[in-house]
């Protein structure tokens, strides 16, 4: 993978967060991606969300596949931990690190080539487990790195600059609904405002949490023709809602008008306000979620925003009752308790 360090130097005024890091602590290596592209605008929003979280990079581990979109971990974050995996492998080595230790921040980083074409069955599972992590898929319709071929969420009819694809695409945002996934949203590398607040909630949540962000590639496919092109998602861009993420322990008595802003609390004791851009939509209705997205894709749009949210949400660890501390901590006693457990085990089973 090319590398470029970035020089350790930084302007003096930039401004500490509570750790007493600045934003450029949370940088990684310079972007060797095609000027323009929107993978680097989700990078920039990654590293403005952990700024603003005060997060300690140790705690984070970034995993992705292969595409350029897998490559951006090593554009932000550069003092955290990361695992650059195989093609479309990226959730099964996220799950595998995540059962090994859930003390770390798992951000799953993607393409659409890696997660809806050679990894869909891997993505399915990873979500259908309820691995507590964020999945990130950089969506541009195209495998970038190998040149621009269609992926499989690229929309029928959609003109690359060489192809026409003629295939049904694969919604990632659906499927993650159909497969239980405790946050499901969908923005636009283009949209800060949106992007960044969504990855804030998306990181204080205790469950599966899937973020569709359209990518565009300005190399391949970004062209009038194409349905995620810069011109096309902000022409068809239909936003349900604006987030506000509130890290609280202490209740908001934000002063909203009733029916337009809705408050959501998370496990962890995080807020999000909502404020409504369509006051009948409801971010707690997974069916509704389905419905309004079929409508609106079948009217041509790109429906954006927080999409679904289960408040209280259980993850894989819940399910298996796993232990709290991180296998490379416990003791040779805890791991191997003696032949009279073992045996009382095999009991169980007789
Ligand atoms: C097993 C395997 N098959 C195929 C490839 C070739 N390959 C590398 S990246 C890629 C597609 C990347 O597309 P996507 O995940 O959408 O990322 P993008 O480059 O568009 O960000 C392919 C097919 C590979 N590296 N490994
Ligand atoms: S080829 Fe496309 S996806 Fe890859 S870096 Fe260039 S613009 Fe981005």
């Amino acid at each position: 993978m090319t590398y470029i360090a970035k020089p350790k130097l930084h302007h003096p005024g930039l401004k500490p967060n509570k750790l007493g890091f600045t934003h450029r602590d949370y940088e990684g290596s310079i972007s060797t991606l095609c000027a323009g592209c929107g993978h680097d605008s989700i990078s920039a929003a990654l590293i403005q969300a952990a700024y603003e979280l005060d997060l300690e990079p140790y705690r984070v581990a970034k995993m992705s596949g292969i595409g350029c979109s897998s490559k951006t971990p090593d554009y932000f974050l550069g003092n955290a931990h990361g695992f650059n995996s195989v093609h479309g492998r990226m959730p099964s080595v996220l799950t595998g690190a995540n059962l090994a230790n859930r003390d770390l921040i798992y951000l799953g980083v993607s393409g659409d080539g890696d997660s809806a074409s050679i990894g869909l069955g891997q993505f399915a599972h990873c979500v259908r487990r309820g691995v507590n992590m964020v999945y990130i898929c950089e969506n541009n319709g195209v495998y970038g790195l190998t040149k621009g071929q269609f992926s499989a969420t690229a929309d029928k009819g959609s003109r690359s600059k060489t192809a026409v694809n003629s295939d049904n695409p694969i919604d990632l945002v659906s499927l993650a609904l159909v497969l239980g996934a405790t946050f499901v949203a969908r923005s636009f590398s283009g949209d800060k405002k949106q992007l960044v607040p969504l990855l804030k909630a998306a990181i204080a949540h205790q469950g599966s949490a899937v973020l569709d962000v359209i990518s565009p590639c300005v190399q391949f496919n970004n062209n009038p023709q194409s349905t995620k092109s810069y011109d096309f998602v902000r022409e068809h861009n239909e936003a349900v809602n604006r987030l506000d993420f509130i890290e609280g322990r202490s209740p908001i008595t934000a002063d909203y008008e009733p029916g337009t802003v809705q408050v959501v609390q998370q496990h962890d004791g995080s807020f999000l306000k909502l404020s409504k851009l369509h006051a009948d939509y409801d971010p707690t209705d997974r069916a509704g979620a389905m419905a309004y997205l079929q409508a609106r894709h079948a009217a041509g749009e790109v429906v954006t925003g927080l999409l679904y949210l289960e408040e209280q949400a259980d993850d894989l660890h819940a399910g298996l009752n796993t232990t709290a501390t991180p296998l490379n901590k416990l003791t040779e006693r805890e791991l191997c308790p003696g032949s009279a457990k073992l045996a009382a085990l095999n009991d169980e089973y007789r």
